[in-house]
């Protein structure tokens, strides 16, 4: 059996550009990203998002929209991450670095796919046309995906 383990990512998105961090320790690092992490005991989903996005950004936000649920199985192990996606339109504070982040404003055309996870490319487009969407992905290692599904949904 998978156990799962709940996770929160946000992207913060202007008219044509959005902010990701390039992770600078820890799982995924080496990778440009939103910003996100673990839901602790006793936290919304949504405050962990909150949270995580000002502690890793030094951003704060009103409203995060969420826009998407993707499940992610490595081959080996028995847990299955759970992450559960926002979108932020509007955003207090300027973006600054911190100890597992350093953030940077990429234009929506010039996003760095092949310095991301490998399924993102599948699922940005979706989330920058504001749609929502659920997907599973089978990892073999950090880089290779064997099989997925992904789709847009109408409730998350
Ligand atoms: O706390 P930690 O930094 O380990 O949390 C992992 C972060 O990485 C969390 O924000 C969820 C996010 N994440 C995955 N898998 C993937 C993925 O395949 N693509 C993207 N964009 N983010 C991911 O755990």
């Amino acid at each position: 059996m998978l156990n799962s383990k709940l996770l929160t990512l946000v992207l913060v998105v202007q008219p044509g550009r959005v902010l990701l961090g390039m992770k600078k320790r820890g799982f995924g690092a080496g990778k440009w990203n939103g910003f996100g992490g673990k839901v602790q005991p006793g936290e919304t989903i949504e405050d962990a998002a909150r949270r995580e996005l000002q502690e890793e950004s030094g951003l704060t936000v009103d409203a995060l929209e969420k826009v998407g649920n993707l499940k992610f199985e490595f081959v080996g192990e028995t847990q299955l991450l759970d992450v559960h996606v926002f979108r932020a339109d509007t955003y207090n504070g300027e973006p600054e670095e911190s100890e597992e982040m350093r953030p940077q404003w990429f234009e929506s055309d010039k996003i760095p796919f092949n310095q991301m996870w490998a399924d993102d490319i599948l699922w940005f487009p979706m989330m920058l046309q504001k749609k929502k969407f659920a997907g599973y992905f089978k990892f073999q290692g950090h880089d290779v995906i064997l099989s997925h599904t992904l789709e847009e949904v109408k409730e998350l």
